[in-house]
C-alpha cells in the first residue's frame, strides 16, 4: 500500500501519510504528495484539502536517511511551493512532533491546526544544516524575526500552546478529535480569499536585531557552522523578496549539507540511537520490573543518582553509615531540589513529590525489597567487595546488584556474590542528575535480563546508555589516560599548561586538561604529604596550589576566578623535570594533538580490537555525551575516520619514542590505515 493515501470527507480531500516510525518525508512520501496536490488542484469537486499523518506523529523531518546521496525527485522545497501555490486551502493537522521539513510542510499549508501535546520545532541546526525547504524564509513571516531566531538557531521545539501564541497555529483541536475538527476547520474556511500564503507576507526585522542575538549567543555558537549560517538566512528573509531569499537559504544548505561539521553532528544522531541496541539479545528478553532503588552512598554521586529515580516517580531508600553523613546526603538533594525549582526546570509542587519518595536508612535490611541496588560508595575494590558481600546476604533474590565504580573490575566484584548473573556496572558521571552519559557495564556473567533491563531503565531517566565490556575504565576513562598522560609528561618537556589547553579548547573541547584539573582540585588522590614529590600535582599541592579553590593550581586565578598562566607554577614544573632529567624543549601545536588525541584514537581502537565496545560509533557517543568531545568533530573515532587512520598511525610513529615504554600501536587501528578502511 502507498504510503500515502488520499479520501474524500464530502468536499474536503483527506490526505493522510502513513510512513512508520515518524513519517519522515522520504521519497515515497514526497512522491505520494505531489500526487495528492494533482488530485486535488484536477477534480473541481475538491474545495479544501487536509493533510495528517496516522501513527505516533506528523511529519517528524526529512528522511535523514537520504542526506549524503542524490534526493530523487520531487524535492520538498519545490513540493512545498507547489503545496502553498494551490488554489484551495490546505489545512495541517498536526499530531506529535512537527521537525524539520514537517513544520516546513505545514508552514507551507495556508492553515495549521494542532492538538495540544503536539510540538513544533526546527531543528535542523542540531543536524549541522539549517531548514531547507523554506522554513528559514516562512517561519520569520509568521511569528516574526525574534522568534524564528529562537527556534531555528536554537533547535528545540515548543508546545503547541506557546506555538498557538505566537502565531504559528491558527487553532488547537481537541486532543482526540484532530482528524475530524481539521476537516470542519478545513469546509469552514473552504470560501475564504485571498488564501493565506506565508510567501507573501513581510518579515520585519527590529534593527539591530541579528546583532544582538549574535552577541547574546556567541558562547553556545562557538565553533559551530550552521547557527550563523541560520542568521544569515532569517537575516535574507528580513531584507530579501521571498524568492530571492529561498536562494538565500538554498545555498546555505547545499554549503552545510556537504560540511564535516553536518556529518559528524548527523553520525551522532544515528549514534545516539544505535547505541541503544545491544548485541546478541536473545529478541523477547524479558524485563525485570523496577519500581523501588537502593543506593548505598549518600555523598554527591550517589544523592544524584537518586535524583534520576525520584525525579520520574520511582521511590528510592538511600542508605550511609552514619547519620550524620546520611543528612548531609539527603540536605543536598533537598538543596538541589530546590535549585531545580528556582530555575524553573520543575514545579514546587514535583519537587515535593520527588523528595516525598526518598527513605533515608542506616540499615542495610531497608535495602531487602528493592528492584535494583545501586552502591555508591569510595572507589575501592576491598570496600566494594565488603559491599556486594553484604548485599548478597540482604537482597530479594532477582534483584539487580549494580556497581557505580568507574574503573573496577565488575566480574571481581561480582564474584563476591552468588548470583553474578544479577550484577552489572551502572556508571554514572559528575554530576549524577544532569550528565547525559551512562555506560551500562556487561560483565561475564551478567544476565541478558539483567542488561535490557539497565539499558531500558536508562531510557526511562532520560540517559544515553552505551554498553561497555569489563576493563580497566571501560570506554570512557580507559581513552582518557594517555590523554591525560600524555598531557602531563608534555608540560614536563616544555609546553605550557595553557599550550597545551589551547589547543584541546581550539579543537573545540569546553575545557583543556589542565583547566579541568584545577577545577576538580589537584588535591584529589593527593597524599597530604608535602616531602612526597612523585607528580607535577604532588609538587604543586605541597606548595598550597590545590586548583581554583586555593587561588592557583596549573594557573593563577584572581578573586573572580579569571584565569592566568602562572609563573610560579611554570617553576614548579621546569624545577620538577630538572629533577627527573627531563630537558625542556619549544613544543608544536601539532605534537600536542598528535601525542594527546591519536593516543585516544589508538586506545578506542585497542578498546574495539577487545570487543569492550560494540561499535565505534559507541565510543563516539561516550566521549559527546560524557567528556565534551565536540559533537561538530563526531566523536574520536569519527574524527579518526575523517584524518584518516594512515594519517594517525604516522604520527604516532613519528612520536613512538615519546609516548612512553607502555605505547604500543593498536593492530586494528594498524589494519584499518593499510587496507584504507574507517572505523565508522
Ligand atoms: C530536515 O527536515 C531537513 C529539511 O529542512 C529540508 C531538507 C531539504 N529521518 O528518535 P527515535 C528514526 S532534517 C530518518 O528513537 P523517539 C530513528 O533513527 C530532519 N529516520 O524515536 C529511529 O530509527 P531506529 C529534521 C528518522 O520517539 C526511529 O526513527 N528532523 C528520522 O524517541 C525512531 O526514532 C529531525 O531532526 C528522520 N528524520 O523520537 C527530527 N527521525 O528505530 C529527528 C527519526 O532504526 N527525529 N528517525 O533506531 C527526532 O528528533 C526523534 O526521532 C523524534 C522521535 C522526536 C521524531
Amino acid at each position: 500500500m502507498s504510503v500515502i493515501t488520499t479520501h474524500r470527507d464530502g468536499d474536503v480531500l483527506v490526505v493522510v501519510s502513513n510512513n512508520p516510525p515518524v513519517n519522515a518525508l522520504g521519497f515515497a512520501v514526497r512522491d505520494g504528495l505531489a500526487k495528492a496536490l494533482d488530485e486535488a488542484a484536477a477534480d473541481p469537486a475538491v474545495k479544501a484539502v487536509v493533510i495528517r499523518c496516522d501513527g505516533r506523529t506528523f511529519f517528524a523531518g526529512a528522511d535523514i536517511t537520504e542526506f549524503g546521496g542524490p534526493m530523487k525527485d520531487p524535492q520538498l522545497p519545490e513540493l512545498l511551493e507547489r503545496l502553498e501555490a494551490l488554489d484551495k486551502p490546505v489545512v495541517a493537522a498536526i499530531h506529535g512532533t512537527a521537525l524539520g521539513g514537517g513544520l516546513e510542510t505545514a508552514l507551507a499549508c495556508h492553515y495549521r491546526i494542532a492538538v495540544p501535546s503536539a510540538k513544533l520545532g526546527l531543528p535542523e541546526v542540531k543536524l549541522g544544516i539549517l531548514p531547507g525547504a523554506g522554513g528559514t524564509q516562512r517561519l520569520p513571516r509568521v511569528v516574526g524575526v525574534a522568534a524564528a531566531l529562537e527556534m531555528i538557531v536554537g533547535g528545540a521545539p515548543i508546545g503547541a500552546k506557546k506555538a498557538s501564541d505566537i502565531g504559528l497555529l491558527d487553532r488547537l483541536a481537541g486532543e482526540d478529535s484532530l482528524a475530524a475538527e481539521a476537516v470542519a476547520f478545513a469546509r469552514d474556511i473552504a470560501e475564504k480569499r485571498p488564501l493565506p500564503r506565508t510567501s507573501e507576507k513581510q518579515a520585519v526585522a527590529e534593527p539591530g536585531v541579528f546583532d544582538a542575538f549574535r552577541a547574546a549567543n556567541a558562547r553556545k555558537m562557538k565553533g559551530f557552522e550552521a547557527p550563523e549560517a541560520c542568521i544569515q538566512a532569517i537575516q535574507a528573509a528580513a531584507e530579501l523578496p521571498f524568492a530571492q531569499g529561498l536562494e538565500v537559504e538554498r545555498k546555505l544548505i547545499r554549503q552545510l549539507m556537504a560540511s564535516d561539521q553536518s556529518k559528524a553532528q548527523r553520525h551522532i544522531f544515528f549514534a545516539e540511537r544505535a547505541a541503544a541496541k545491544i548485541d546478541g539479545l536473545a529478541p523477547g528478553t524479558p524485563l525485570i520490573p523496577v519500581k523501588s532503588v537502593g543506593i548505598i552512598g549518600a555523598g554527591t554521586m550517589g544523592g544524584g543518582i537518586a535524583m534520576n529515580f525520584l525525579s520520574i516517580g520511582i521511590p528510592v531508600t538511600i542508605l550511609e553509615m552514619q547519620q550524620e553523613a546520611l543528612d548531609r546526603g539527603v540536605a543536598t538533594i533537598g538543596r538541589n531540589y530546590a535549585g531545580n525549582v528556582k530555575s524553573g526546570r520543575m514545579t514546587e509542587d514535583q519537587a515535593k513529590q520527588a523528595t516525598g519518595l526518598l527513605k533515608p536508612t542506616l540499615d542495610y535490611a531497608d535495602l531487602g525489597q528493592v528492584d535494583l541496588v545501586i552502591e555508591a560508595v569510595f572507589e575501592n575494590m576491598d570496600v566494594k567487595k565488603e559491599v556486594f558481600t553484604r548485599l548478597d546476604k540482604i537482597a530479594k533474590p532477582g534483584a539487580i546488584l549494580a556497581t557505580n565504580t568507574s574503573y573496577l573490575d565488575v566480574d571481581e566484584i561480582a564474584a563476591v556474590t552468588s548470583r553474578p548473573e544479577s550484577v552489572v556496572g551502572l556508571h554514572f558521571f559528575s554530576p549524577a542528575n544532569v550528565m547525559k552519559l551512562l555506560e551500562v557495564v556487561r560483565g561475564a556473567k551478567t544476565s541478558d535480563s539483567v542488561l535490557a533491563t539497565a539499558m531500558a531503565l536508562a531510557k526511562q531517566i532520560r540517559k544515553i546508555a552505551v554498553v561497555a565490556g569489563v576493563c580497566h575504565g571501560f570506554i570512557g576513562n580507559r581513552m582518557l589516560k594517555p590523554r591525560q598522560d600524555q598531557a602531563g609528561q608534555l608540560i614536563l618537556e616544555g609546553a605550557k599548561p595553557a599550550d597545551v589547553d589551547r589547543v584541546f579548547l581550539d579543537f573545540g573541547f569546553p575545557m583543556g586538561p589542565f583547566q579541568l584539573a584545577d577545577l576538580a582540585g589537584l588535591d584529589i588522590g593527593w597524599h597530604r604529604d608535602p616531602t612526597r614529590r612523585e607528580s607535577v600535582r604532588d609538587a604543586l599541592c605541597a606548595e598550597g596550589r590545590l586548583g581554583q579553590k586555593t587561588g592557583g593550581g596549573f594557573y593563577d586565578y584572581d578573586e573572580k576566578r579569571n584565569r592566568t598562566p602562572s609563573p610560579v607554577a611554570e617553576r614548579i614544573i621546569a624545577e620538577f623535570a630538572a629533577a627527573k632529567g627531563i630537558a625542556q624543549r619549544a613544543i608544536s601545536d601539532e605534537e600536542i594533538r598528535e601525542r594527546c588525541l591519536y593516543t585516544m584514537v589508538n586506545e578506542g581502537a585497542k578498546i574495539l580490537e577487545e570487543g569492550k565496545a560494540q561499535r565505534a560509533s559507541d565510543i563516539d557517543v561516550v566521549w559527546v555525551f560524557g567528556y565534551g568531545w565536540p559533537v561538530y568533530r563526531g566523536g574520536p573515532m569519527f574524527w579518526a575516520d575523517l584524518v584518516g587512520a594512515r594519517t594517525i598511525v604516522d604520527g604516532l610513529k613519528r612520536q613512538q619514542d615519546r609516548l612512553g615504554p607502555d605505547f604500543t600501536l593498536s593492530p586494528l587501528l594498524v589494519a584499518k590505515a593499510e587496507k584504507g578502511e574507517t572505523f565508522n
